[in-house]
């Protein structure tokens, strides 16, 4: 049931989605305005129509949850996922004596001599982020992306909030209130201080029936790559928050803005709608943490996660 709404999503956008350019150039089909709702007691909902890395999306969300915004944490945990946006500060810096990069992601696409340089280049960054803390420090920052305004949004008067903590307490405290939020549309930092301003920009949680549920908004979707990233990573906050409130995890509301299939995806796209859903894993955490602030990779895992081979494609940058 989960996974079609899925699929169900991909099918509308490919019938009925709006031929849109976009920001990277590469053209996409498009609508505006999409809810899909996944039920956290069916299963959880890491996509089974083709391979999608728990792993990644575990290491995400927990960078996200320590608050850091540099990609060396993610580089440790082999995390290659934010690369492109970190390399393109430092390939636009005084800093950089390589070759030109400019317009990389598209330009490592179809010329192959260029990619091969483009690789080199973007070896030689990781191994500079891992072992240079002044590199990192410098070029490994995102900026104000979601770790920043989730712990640390800065206030008017010098100070800052730590949102999630507070939206966890006022669950503890007070369950029934409509004002459970997490916002990561900072108006002030988009766009100047940060890599990409946030796609998933507000998160709202519901509590009912000893049953906690969470509906994101987000304004942008990337419906192959980014989506059910977003799904799996959404469904293990969830899941997270509601065992440290002694809540059992409802449901997943997810919400899009803008949702659209990159024109250099549909074959890959039509390729994942001829296969047939399987059953959903099992999310198993190590129940013995009690705050969310102390879980680490080894406390995380699926069980049961079967699913069809993964299909590659290019993310637009
Ligand atoms: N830009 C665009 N255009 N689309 C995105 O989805 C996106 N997502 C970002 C940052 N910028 C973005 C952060 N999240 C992948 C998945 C999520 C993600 C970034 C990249 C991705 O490439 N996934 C691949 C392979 C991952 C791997 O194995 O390294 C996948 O097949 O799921
Ligand atoms: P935009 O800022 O021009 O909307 O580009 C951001 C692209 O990244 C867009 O295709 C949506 C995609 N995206 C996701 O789908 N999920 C994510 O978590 C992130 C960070 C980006």
């Amino acid at each position: 049931v989960n996974e079609q709404a899925y699929l169900n999503l991909c099918e509308h956008v490919l019938n009925e989605g709006n031929s849109k350019g976009d920001r990277t150039g590469t053209g996409t089909f498009s609508v505006f305005g999409h809810q899909m709702r996944f039920d956290l007691q069916i299963g959880f909902p890491l996509i089974t129509t083709k391979r999608v890395p728990f792993k990644l999306i575990a290491s995400e969300l927990l960078w996200f949850i320590k608050g850091d915004t540099n990609i060396r944490y993610l580089l440790e945990n082999n995390n290659n996922i934010w690369n492109e946006w970190a390399f393109q500060n430092w390939v636009e810096s005084e800093d950089y004596e390589g070759p030109d990069m400019t317009d990389f992601g598209r330009r490592s696409q179809k010329d192959e001599e260029f990619k091969k340089r483009y690789v080199e280049q973007m070896d030689i960054f990781k191994g500079k982020i891992l072992s240079d803390d002044e590199f990192a420090q410098r070029f490994g920052d995102l900026g104000s992306v979601y770790g920043k305004q989730w712990r640390e949004w800065k206030t008017s008067r010098g100070g800052t909030i730590d949102q999630l903590q507070n939206v966890i307490e006022n669950i503890k405290k007070n369950p029934d209130s409509r004002r459970h939020i997490v916002t990561a549309w900072n108006p002030e930092d988009v766009p100047s201080n940060m890599a990409l301003p946030p796609c998933h920009t507000l998160f709202q949680f519901y509590v009912a029936d000893g049953k906690l549920s969470c509906q994101l908004y987000q304004r942008s979707g990337d419906i192959f790559l980014g989506v059910p990233f977003n799904i799996a990573s959404y469904a293990l906050l969830t899941h997270l928050i509601a065992h440290e409130c002694g809540l059992e995890a409802g449901e997943f509301i997810h919400t899009l803005g803008d949702a659209h299939i990159y024109s250099n995806h549909l074959n890959q796209i039509r390729e994942q709608l001829t296969r047939a859903p399987k059953k959903l894993p099992t999310l198993l955490m190590n129940k013995e943490k009690e705050s969310i602030f102390d879980i680490e990779m080894e406390d995380l895992k699926v069980e049961g996660y079967d699913p069809h081979p993964s299909i590659k494609a290019p993310v637009a940058v």
